[in-house]
């Protein structure tokens, strides 16, 4: 895979501009995994241009896509170090690290995007928001993003549990997500996305699970899958965070300014989400991609020993999402 790994050393700069009018200039660096045209990276790039008109250009941001700055796990590290000030990342991976946060990364907790919406915009959502940032993570919570459903991204058909049996399959650095897969008989291999097209076309695994974008712009198909099965087994929004560190340093009245816009820039993304899923389907059709139905219960079932054992400690939380019409 063409991941680049690009070297950036001075990370927030600040440059004196003009002579006796100077003005402090910062440019907030800002990271994700996705291409620049993908709906979270073109809703931040988007937000750091209305972010410089609205102060004159004294604030901008520097989106590097594409895994420029590492893989969620780095950039996540990053982020919490203040070498990168604005993350959008997987809550995934966050839940790997902060288990108390992992209750929307178990598998089968909403029954569609509407729920989802509701969820996140209701009092879970809240509460989850600041329970990240209070944490020890060293983030500020800013929003949340859609990332759609997850499916299996496969080479050959996979609808049912015999089929999916000893598969090698992909999974995201997140213990629910190991169980998950082990719950129903795969063969689960964490490595970050940046490594699967290699690993799917050497066969260092057999298949991958994603949202329909994702499959797309990784470009899974090249390296040899051809089925989306459609088990939609996890729903994990993404999250957009700014750097702890960074924060404290800003006024508050930039602070309120960046929460404006990165709430604008989380409605955006689900405009931009939903055309760009379309889209997606449409690309990896005319690819040849067969989109498979899957009879999901068998998957539900299999899957609720995972549900019980990680739901234990939000139990809570799990009846109001549930509860959530
Ligand atoms: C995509 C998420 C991205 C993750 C990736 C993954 O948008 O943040 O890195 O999945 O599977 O859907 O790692």
């Amino acid at each position: 895979m063409l991941r680049r790994k690009l070297a950036v050393s001075a990370l927030t700069f600040s440059l004196l501009m003009g002579s006796a009018a100077a003005m402090a200039k910062t440019v907030f660096i800002a990271s994700d995994v996705h291409p620049a045209d993908y709906p979270t990276t073109a809703a931040v790039i988007h937000m750091g241009e209305k972010l410089s008109q609205q102060t004159d250009g004294r604030l901008s941001i520097r989106m590097f896509p594409s895994g420029q700055m590492g893989d969620e796990s780095t950039t996540l590290e990053k982020t919490r170090a203040g070498a990168i000030d604005i993350l959008r990342v997987s809550m995934s991976p966050v839940g790997g690290i902060l288990p108390q946060v992992s209750v929307f990364n178990m598998p089968f907790v909403f029954r569609d995007t509407d729920h989802q919406h509701k969820v996140l915009d209701g009092d879970v959502g809240s509460k989850l928001a600041k329970e990240i940032t209070d944490s020890k993570l060293g983030l500020v919570f800013l929003g949340w993003m859609d990332a759609g459903s997850r499916s299996l991204i496969t080479k050959k058909p996979i609808t049912t549990l015999e089929d999916l049996k000893g598969v090698k399959i992909r999974l995201q650095n997140n213990p629910i997500g190991l169980d998950t897969f082990k719950a129903l008989g795969a063969n689960p291999i964490v490595l970050p996305v940046g490594d699967v097209f290699a690993s799917l076309q050497t066969g260092v695994i057999d298949a991958a699970e994603n949202n329909e974008p994702t499959f797309d712009t990784e470009n899974y198909v090249v390296a040899g899958t051809k089925y989306f099965d459609l088990t939609e087994h996890f729903m994990i929004p993404e999250v957009l965070a700014f750097s702890k560190r960074k924060w404290s340093k800003l006024s508050a009245e930039d602070q309120a300014l960046i929460t404006k816009l990165a709430q604008e820039a989380q409605a955006e993304e689900r405009v931009l989400w939903a055309e760009y899923v379309e889209k997606s389907k449409q690309r990896l059709q005319s690819q040849g991609v067969k989109f498979l139905p899957v009879d999901k219960k068998p998957f539900v079932d299999a899957t609720a020993p995972v549900r019980e054992k990680y739901g234990k400690q939000f139990s809570e939380l799990m009846q109001e999402i549930q509860d959530t019409k």
